[in-house]
């Protein structure tokens, strides 16, 4: 039988490496579902429960596996669907390719039924290529360099595919003729390495330094070892940005953990007293929290110049991959023989380790949940893959957890959006079927559509070698992060009307849908919930009854924030009710450290 333009568009992207698509099946995308099925599960299709989610499943398989990730949806309302997901991918830098049905050429311009202008609605996201397919003999170089493009620029790219066109026979070689295009697949990541006068400039600033703070980002990831002999070289200590999580490991006394709005002291202390700020990787946006402008010298590493010095005037900015680079500098470097920073830097490191396990043990009601994490970091699993989503989940994910060598880790960092907690935990099983992982989800977050996507993970757990996927759910009853925001930032007490979360039996519902379900509303039975989970045969859901009033803050707070929270935590706040006001300030105290004071607001 002849291939179909369905058929080859599959082989094609074959041929580049995809064999597993992320899709939800319409009519704008029949000929490409007959396609699928004709390969015989050749190239695998998982169907997730919304369009959003495949695009999240798609970002994910990029964060996890370094690989392209594609998804598939239908014309008009699948199409409009994805956008979310893709964003995600785009503000993270992900290579993601969507491809997106269209009604039938004869139809389009008729305002037909599910007809949108695709290439419009798509021109902002995937900005680097977008194009609708009209006649076969382009098929195979549209493939190939929306394929190319999204890759080598780290990139979201579109190709819209109408649906008669899918059924038309595939040209799969363009007639040698003028006005058409010869492509080929393929690509190799070059090996970018900076000028040899910029690395000596970089290593002079380094150099010169005596208090080097480092920021590693999700550039870093592949450069674990590099930065932790530059690190010991410059005595420095090192932040992680959110998504640079797993490029260190916590156990590491030099390792500050997370900065920012989700950060640690000692990450705060150390970019408020550094000289030298070395960024390695990292887009990290809020500048407030770096050193001040003229406090620092800085050198930056970004593969993308597009991205370099536009969080902190640097002196120097090398543009290459992370782990080369740092080789090439390795020799210009001179190992700092005052050891007096990073000293300083390990003690404020273990003090706050043990801020942190106090706090985590600070009783709440029911649960702190703080503890969940906590007492989640010795029990992770070696190699295990961890998801959170955005929400008070994520102050948890970024401070508390101890993550090792060898896991994996992200959340959507760039758009910060709900929802990917769980699809990121599905991708990442089909990914790696050997591997445990777990996903930290808002109650928020899981009726927006983790509860829908636990119908993925039910028809899907049987195909994974380990059927491990633990989900954390933060039963608060409410929008936390945001009840906290307003609070804290707007002075205004909890708005009821936009925060309150239905109490839904997620460990219940779990169990109806034949996974596993574990309620734990005490203290004392978090550890055995944990081990069960993680001994498990089969998908569990842990829903956890945890206190909404565990303030889910940064450790800086300004003062002007400082007086707006009080404000609202004693006058007109339902969520504060149950607080004792002796919590509430001893919570205030530890959050308002002396530093705040010197912020000018
Ligand atoms: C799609 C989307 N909508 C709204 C927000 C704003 N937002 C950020 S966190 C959050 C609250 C999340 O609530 P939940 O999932 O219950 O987690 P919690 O903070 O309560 O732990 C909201 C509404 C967002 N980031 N993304
Ligand atoms: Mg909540």
């Amino acid at each position: 039988m002849t291939a179909l333009v369905g058929d080859f568009i599959i082989q094609r992207l074959g041929e580049w490496g995809v064999h597993r698509i992320y899709g939800y099946p319409g009519d704008g995308i029949n000929g490409l579902m007959g396609a699928l099925g004709r390969t015989e599960g050749k190239t695998q299709f998982i169907r997730a429960c919304h369009e959003e989610m495949c695009a999240f499943m798609a970002c994910a398989h990029a964060k996890f596996t370094g690989e392209i990730g594609v998804c598939m949806a239908t014309s008009g309302p699948g199409a409009i669907h994805l956008l979310n997901g893709l964003y995600d991918a785009k503000l993270d830098h992900m290579p993601v390719l969507a491809i997106v049905g269209q009604q039938a050429r004869a139809a389009l311009g008729g305002q037909y039924q599910q007809e949108v202008d695709l290439t419009s609605l798509f021109k902002d996201v995937a900005s680097e290529y977008v194009e609708m397919l009209t006649v076969p003999a382009q098929v195979r170089h549209v493939i190939d360099r929306a394929m190319r493009i999204a890759i080598s620029k780290r990139s979201v790219t579109c190709v819209i595919v109408p649906n008669d066109l899918q059924e038309m026979e595939a040209v799969e070689k363009p007639p040698r003729a003028h006005g058409t295009v010869h492509s080929g697949t393929g690509y190799s990541a070059p090996h970018v390495v900076p000028r040899d006068e910029d690395l000596r400039r970089a290593a002079d600033v380094l150099n010169a330094g005596e208090r080097v703070a480092i920021l590693v980002g999700a550039g870093a990831l592949g450069a674990t070892d590099e930065v932790i002999e530059i690190a010991d070289m410059l005595g420095a200590g090192v932040a992680k940005a959110l998504l640079g999580k797993a490029a260190l490991p916590d156990d590491l006394p030099f390792v500050t953990g997370s900065i920012g709005l989700l950060g640690t002291k000692p990450s705060w202390d150390m970019m408020s007293d550094a000289d030298t700020l070395l960024m390695i990787g990292s887009r990290f946006p809020y500048s407030e929290f770096l050193p001040r402008e003229g406090q620092a010298r800085g050198v930056q590493i970004d593969i993308d110049p597009a991205m370099v010095s536009i969080r902190y005037p640097m002196e120097v900015n090398l543009i290459g991959d992370s782990a080369a680079t740092l080789q090439a500098l390795k020799p210009l470097l001179k190992r700092k023989q005052d050891r007096s920073w990073r000293e300083k830097i390990e003690k404020d490191v273990s003090e706050w380790w043990k801020v942190l396990e106090s706090r985590a043990h600070v009783e709440a009601n029911p649960i702190n949940p703080e503890r969940m994490f906590w007492e989640l970091s010795p029990r992770l699993p070696d190699h295990c893959i961890l998801s959170s989503d955005s929400g008070s989940a994520a102050n948890w994910y970024a401070r508390d957890l101890r993550i090792r060598r060898g896991m994996l880790a992200s959340l959507s960092g760039g758009l910060a959006t709900m929802g990917p907690g769980v699809p990121y935990a599905i991708a990442a099983k089909f990914a790696f079927p050997d591997r445990v992982a777990i996903a930290m989800v808002g109650d928020g977050a899981m009726q927006m559509n983790g509860n829908a996507e636990l119908i993925t993970i039910r028809d899907s757990w049987k195909q994974w070698a380990d059927p491990r996927l633990v989900i954390l759910v933060l039963n608060n009853r409410d929008l936390n992060q945001v009840t906290w925001e307003q609070r804290v930032m707007e002075g205004d007490p909890r708005y009821d009307a936009s925060q309150e979360v239905f109490d839904f039996p997620y460990a219940r519902y779990a169990e109806l849908i034949g996974l596993k379900g574990i309620r734990v509303d005490a203290p004392g039975q978090i550890g055995d919930a944990w081990d069960a989970a993680l001994r498990a045969d089969r998908p569990c859901i842990i829903e956890a009854i945890t206190d909404p009033e565990v303030p889910p803050l940064p450790p800086h707070i300004t003062l002007k924030q400082a007086r707006a929270f009080a404000h609202a935590m004693f006058e007109g706040d339902s969520g504060t009710r149950g607080m004792l006001r002796e919590s509430a300030r001893e919570a205030m105290a530890t959050l308002f450290p002396e530093r705040g004071k010197d912020r000018g607001d």
